[in-house]
């Protein structure tokens, strides 16, 4: 399908159906602004599960430059990812500026204006047994400010053990030390910079632990900050990450390569600098 094609299909789509009358926004965003996670039934319609699946399909065919494989040789599964991909992949710039997704990050951010900050595909092969380990997503990022929001959509079914697990309220602590998730070394914040990780396994009881079972077109929405991890998983798993960022985003070039790389933007946008770029459309504001 044509770049056009798609946006004009999907536009058709959202079109006929208010983006987001179908939602308790009220109560959707006091349990974002509260937990840093919440379970959205039903974000996204089947055509947009449709239009999801091929983009995914087109993503597989042919990985991006930042395309990773997270999981060990040996595993008898594969954990793949690649990330920033939108721009070549329509039905993934559809999904971004024309799905229900924008509307709602911004309704749990309390945002005015929400930019798009990147696509990242994880899929999980049957019988992979790398877990995702626990993490925060925003140390591995460009960005500082508080306005954060990911949109993590399975194109399969998901059971509770393979869906992803976050700790309440863990946004609302520090930013802790990020490690690369197959060998766990911390590369790239200097050491003693960040706190390390709890050990969440080792006393589960001591943290209030949310998670769903999910089916296609359902979404977790989580804070950049919410500590979050999955198992492996026993059947395919396609997931789709959407990430949105609201008003006080600001660059935070680093020294190190951020995952995703933004290659050559420090010399386009100064640290400390709105996300105003390309690279970062706005893609919903408030009315
Ligand atoms: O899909 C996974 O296992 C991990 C997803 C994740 O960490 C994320 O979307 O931030």
């Amino acid at each position: 399908m044509t770049k056009d094609t798609a946006l004009r299909n999907h536009r058709d789509v959202a079109a006929a159906s208010p983006a987001t009358d179908r939602f308790d926004l009220a109560a959707l965003a006091a349990a974002f602004q509260a937990d840093g996670a919440v379970v959205v039934r039903g974000l996204f319609t089947p055509d947009e599960v449709a239009l999801a699946e091929r983009g995914v399909a087109a993503n597989l065919a042919a990985p991006g430059p930042f395309a990773a494989v997270a999981s060990d040789p040996s595993d008898p599964g594969r954990f793949f990812e690649d990330f920033r991909n939108w721009a070549r992949i329509p039905e993934y710039e559809a999904l971004a500026k024309h799905s229900p997704a924008p509307a709602v990050a911004g309704a749990l951010m309390g945002a005015a204006t929400v930019r798009f900050h990147h696509d990242h595909l994880l899929v999980k092969e049957a019988a992979t047994r790398q877990p995702t380990p626990w993490h925060q997503d925003q140390p591995y990022y460009n960005i500082d400010g508080r306005q954060t929001c990911s949109v993590w959509a399975p194109l399969d079914p998901v059971p509770a053990e393979a869906s992803l697990t976050f700790v309440a309220g863990s946004h609302l602590g520090p930013w802790l030390m990020p490690r690369t998730f197959l060998s766990e070394e911390a590369k790239w914040f200097p050491p003693g910079s960040l706190a390390e990780l709890p050990d969440i396994d080792a006393a589960p009881e001591r943290h209030r632990i949310l998670n769903w079972a999910l089916a296609p077109g359902d979404a977790v929405m989580f804070h950049m900050l919410t500590l979050h991890a999955s198992g492996g998983t026993t059947r395919r798993r396609r997931a789709l990450s959407l990430r949105y960022v609201g008003d006080d985003i600001v660059h935070a070039p680093r020294a190190w390569k951020t995952s995703p790389d933004f290659p050559g933007l420090a010399d386009e946008l100064p640290a400390g600098a709105p996300l105003d770029h390309p690279l970062f459309p706005v893609v919903w504001t408030r009315r």
